[in-house]
């Protein structure tokens, strides 16, 4: 069976977005977390047009790590970029956004992460999701191209009011029907959103690709009330074989919670 992996989300700028352990000087934080023995960084960038990618992967590299995925959450909490903004001028400006995460997605090896980019619900509902739908469609044909996964991620509802569970984005990727498409799922939201967190996991099961761990209060694994166990089961029961990507408040400290995380999910990923 093959080993689940451990990531560690590191921003490439200081960033308003508060569940991000690492951020600020990026060449430490890629130390720090191969150094506390991580597998791997996901990268929230903002702009790819404004990154050294040359260093960063050189750097990436050089530590051992590996990159499971890009985050783009930045480019619609700094920029107000949004796939399904009302504005046609600013719908463009997202998709082409994205084409750029796409473009340093191929030279990572990564995917690239559909989550606060979405937007949110602008009058009327299905026109909302008309515009999603025609922004993602745009999208897709490069990223099937370049064969990059995109993880469309279910955010709970204090975030976005657009698509917040498991069986909505489901419903979305299917109805694209496009190979590119998957699904990010985030404990932390799923906490909040679904029924069951074991129950969507399952439901998700082939389509799953990548996953946010925080704990119900969004402090690291093991300071809250989640039963990794249990959900680490069930993704080793629906064949999920990638990332496990700790999204966390950096509390008390950035390197306390990058720690406390590794330290408390390596020994279940260890266990048989
Ligand atoms: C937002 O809360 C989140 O979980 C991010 O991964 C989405 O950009
Ligand atoms: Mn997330």
């Amino acid at each position: 069976m093959a080993a689940l992996k451990l990531s560690l989300v590191v921003s490439l700028e200081e960033t308003g977005f508060d569940a991000v352990a690492m951020r600020g000087s990026w060449r430490e934080a890629l130390r720090t977390a191969a150094d506390l023995g991580y597998d791997g960084v996901e990268l929230a960038v903002r702009d790819p047009s404004e990154v050294d990618a040359e260093a960063v992967l050189r750097t990436v590299r050089d530590a051992g790590l590996a990159v499971p995925a890009i985050g783009t959450g930045q480019a619609f909490l700094k920029d107000g970029l949004s796939l399904s903004h009302p504005d046609e001028g600013i719908r463009a400006r997202a998709v082409e956004r994205f084409e750029t995460h796409i473009r340093l997605a191929t030279r990572c090896g990564a995917a690239v992460i559909i989550g606060l980019l979405r937007g949110r619900i602008s009058g009327d509902r299905a026109a909302t999701d008309a515009r999603l739908a025609g922004s993602l469609r745009r999208i897709v044909p490069l990223a099937e191209r370049e064969k990059v996964s995109v993880l469309f991620e279910p955010v709970n509802r204090y975030e976005t009011d657009l698509l917040v569970t498991v069986g909505e984005v489901l419903d979305l990727i299917n109805r694209l029907g496009s190979p590119a498409l998957g699904i990010l799922a985030d404990t932390f939201h799923m906490n909040i959103e679904e029924p069951s967190l074991e129950g969507s996991l399952r439901r998700a099961g082939p389509r799953l690709r990548h996953v946010h761990v925080a704990d119900s209060n969004r402090h690291a694994p093991g300071w809250g009330h989640l039963d990794f166990p249990a959900l680490v089961r069930v993704l080793r029961e629906v064949g999920y074989t990638g990332y496990l990507s700790a999204e966390i408040l950096p509390r008390p400290d950035p390197v306390s919670a990058a720690r406390q995380a590794i330290g408390h999910l390596r020994p279940i990923l260890n266990a048989r």
